[in-house]
């Protein structure tokens, strides 16, 4: 049966989803679903959320990053991206969770102010204060290591790649010019990753949509 997935190039929770498929070398047509009015519509047909990804698997639709990412591991296809054991299952989930509510959180309300024009210094302040913590609990829960849990790539590295991607680039536009400066096992563990093959593919994709959407901006 095929798969579509409707994806934006520039979303973390979309490269999260490309980045499960990649690494389980799944065929999966891939659309941006803002790309054209007759995609948003059907974007919007398909889920009362309109937010991307959405993956479309015959009759079956599935909305939301980390609900497609398990669709696909309880698909069985591909190399498994969930740990073998309990514990380390319950440790991938844990960091998926904590990025998805305390880092991402207050980094997608981050974007709304990137231009200094009319930025409200107060309501960044109180974001960024959160993202800190967010940052420091991720911190706690990696050991440095290249993959998040059990020595392979897995559903943590999946939702962690592209969010520390964009961890790294949101600092210096606010003014922070190290943001990994107090997160030692972060930064190493997002240094090391970067040499997992499809996560480096994923991280350069949202580089390559990002400098796109900054220079059409400029
Ligand atoms: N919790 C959702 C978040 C999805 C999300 O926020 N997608 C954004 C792109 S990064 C989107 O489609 N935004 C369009 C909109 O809100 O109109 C997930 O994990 O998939």
């Amino acid at each position: 049966m095929s798969m579509k997935l409707y994806n934006s190039q520039l979303s973390p929770y979309s490269a999260r989803v490309r980045l499960a498929i990649y690494a389980k070398g799944l065929d999966v047509t891939i659309v941006d679903g803002f790309s054209t009015p007759e995609l948003e519509a059907e974007l919007c047909r398909l889920t009362p959320m309109q937010k991307v990804p959405v993956l479309v698997h015959g009759d079956v639709v599935v909305p939301e990053s980390e609900v497609i990412c398990e669709y696909l591991e309880d698909l069985g296809v591909g190399p498994s991206l969930r740990p073998d054991d309990t514990e380390s299952r319950a440790r991938m989930r844990l960091l998926s969770r904590l990025g998805d509510l305390y880092v991402m959180e207050p980094m997608t309300k981050l974007f709304g102010q990137i231009n200094p024009k009319g930025r409200d210094q107060a309501f960044v302040d109180a974001r960024m204060a959160e993202l800190d913590s967010g940052m420091a609990w991720l911190d706690h829960y990696l050991d440095g290591s290249p993959y998040a849990v059990g020595g392979k790539l897995t559903l943590a590295d999946c939702a962690l790649a592209p969010m520390l991607f964009f961890y790294k680039q949101i600092g210096p536009m606010f003014g922070f010019v190290d943001p990994f400066a107090r997160l030692k096992s972060a930064c190493d563990y997002y240094k090391g990753l970067q040499q997992d093959v499809h996560a480096a593919r994923v991280i350069e994709e949202v580089e390559v949509a990002l400098k796109r959407v900054m220079g059409a901006k400029g």
